[in-house]
């Protein structure tokens, strides 16, 4: 298929999933456990831009990139060189065995990229999850404390102590358990859902996470704040101004770190290289996955020298970390995102949504917040704007319907009432356009 080029066109060939997808169901049911879900079970054959091809012949829009993963699209021309050279050379050796210069450029890279003009040191991972494992064990070594504090809403991944970390008990935690010790949760700065108001979020939001680390946790037991500058999973939640910022000056002061979980906001996603940049924030460590090499695996810690450093030799690592493939992929995908401009690309990519989000919100009274950055937007609706009651029921419904139209949405959320969108920075506007008429369609047909 590749040199191809797949024309950014929405076609409907059969139903959506087709025969040839429900032929394929059948199989996963009988052969891949219970517990993968598939969201929309269209089986994909090719991509690029904002279009995916599925077994039946059918070209879909993209509204997910594959959870803000493909942010440079698929088939990105760049990335597909780049990772064909390296499988051309070598797939593998194990850095920790012997290494190669594709790790370390991308460790320069991320080094370089991320807020912070100190000296800095990256170690590479393969999931999002296993970089935060990562960047906690480097956390309690470094400080030699063990607590760990993190926030009502929270995702952080599907391992032991990322489950710990994570907020959502269905369909995350529920039985998993027992969780990993010295986690402690405080509430999420959350204007839309705070009980006295979005003005007041962000000091008391403060005010109460101060109160309750020194009450339940005590400062000088605390390793690190874990927090994603927008929450992912959780609703696509950007914090009230100013929270992030007075929660690592507080950190600071009292040897605590601050750990940015930037695997779903990173690279160019919300509008900026990290959504750490816009509000100003310096993460002593930072996490990164899924944008980073165009949908191979790869993830990373990037931080300060002296915390990253204070590991002592093969304290870190894994079989896969950094692997060579996925390194040149990363190395391509960050140049495709610099020479691009993929930042102004994703605050166009707003400017495209947000009137028609805001027309909706004003048609239907269903959407109680519009909110996000750049390409990282979402819709939080309930079922009565006074009460704010959330309609989960509508929002599956919502998401059913573009699903048959041929447009892959997903939906996040505490409580399952967030729609979300989070294109390939490489999709062109009409196809953006395309997918918004079909959203519209889908509240003409189940919000009315
Ligand atoms: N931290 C902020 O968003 C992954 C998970 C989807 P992995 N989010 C999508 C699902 O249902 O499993 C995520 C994230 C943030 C960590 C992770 C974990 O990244 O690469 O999925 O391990």
């Amino acid at each position: 298929m590749i040199g191809t080029v797949i024309e950014q066109k929405r076609i409907l060939a059969t139903t959506v999933p087709g025969p040839k997808s429900a032929a394929l169901a059948a199989r996963k049911n009988a052969s891949v456990s219970a517990g993968v879900g598939t969201g929309l079970p269209a089986y994909i054959t090719a991509g690029e831009g904002g279009i995916l091809v599925d077994v039946d012949g059918n070209q879909l829009i993209d509204f997910g990139s594959g959870i803000a993963v493909t942010s440079v699209g698929n088939r990105n021309s760049h990335v597909i060189e780049a990772v064909r050279d390296q499988i051309a050379d070598f797939t593998h050796t194990c850095f920790m065995v012997t290494p190669y210069e594709e790790y370390v450029a991308v460790a320069e890279k991320l080094n370089d990229l991320t807020p912070g003009g100190f000296e800095k040191r990256t170690a590479l991972f393969n999931s999002g999850a296993e970089a935060v494992e990562n960047a906690i064990k480097i956390a309690r070594h470094y400080t030699g404390r063990q607590a760990v504090v993190a926030f009502d809403h929270a995702y952080h991944g599907r391992t032991n102590l990322t489950m710990g970390l994570t907020a959502k008990n269905m369909p995350y935690k529920h039985r998993f358990g027992p969780f990993a010790g010295e986690i402690y949760r405080v509430p999420m700065a959350y204007p839309y859902r705070w009980p006295t108001g979005a003005k007041n979020c962000g000091e008391e939001a403060f005010e109460e996470f101060v109160s309750l680390v020194h009450a339940q946790v005590g400062e000088d037991n605390c390793a690190a704040v874990i927090i994603e500058p927008i929450q992912g999973e959780g609703g696509f939640i950007v914090p009230a101004p100013g929270f992030l910022k007075q929660v690592q000056d507080y950190c600071t002061e009292h040897g605590i770190l601050f750990i940015a979980d930037e695997v779903q906001t990173g690279f160019a996603r919300t509008g900026d290289w990290f959504a750490s940049d816009h509000e100003r924030i310096v993460p002593d460590l930072i996490t990164t996955a899924k944008g980073i090499a165009g949908g191979m695996p790869l993830a990373a810690v990037t931080g300060r020298a002296e915390i990253m450093d204070s590991i002592h030799g093969g304290g870190l690592g894994g079989t896969y970390g950094g692997n060579p493939v996925a390194c040149a992929a990363a190395l391509a995908a960050i140049d495709w995102m610099a020479q691009t401009d993929a930042c102004a690309r994703a605050r166009q990519i707003e400017q495209i949504f947000i009137p028609r989000l805001t027309n909706l919100a004003d048609e239907y009274g269903v959407i109680g917040d519009i909110r996000g950055r750049g390409a990282m937007l979402a819709i939080e609706l309930v079922s009565d704007l006074e009460a704010k009651t959330p309609a989960s029921d509508l929002t599956a419904a919502l998401n059913r319907f573009c699903h048959s139209q041929g447009l892959v949405t997903l939906t996040c959320g505490t409580f399952g009432n967030v729609f979300r969108f989070l294109p390939p920075l490489s999709a062109p506007d009409e196809l953006l356009h395309e997918g918004l008429d079909i959203l519209e369609a889908a509240f003409a047909e189940h919000a009315r």
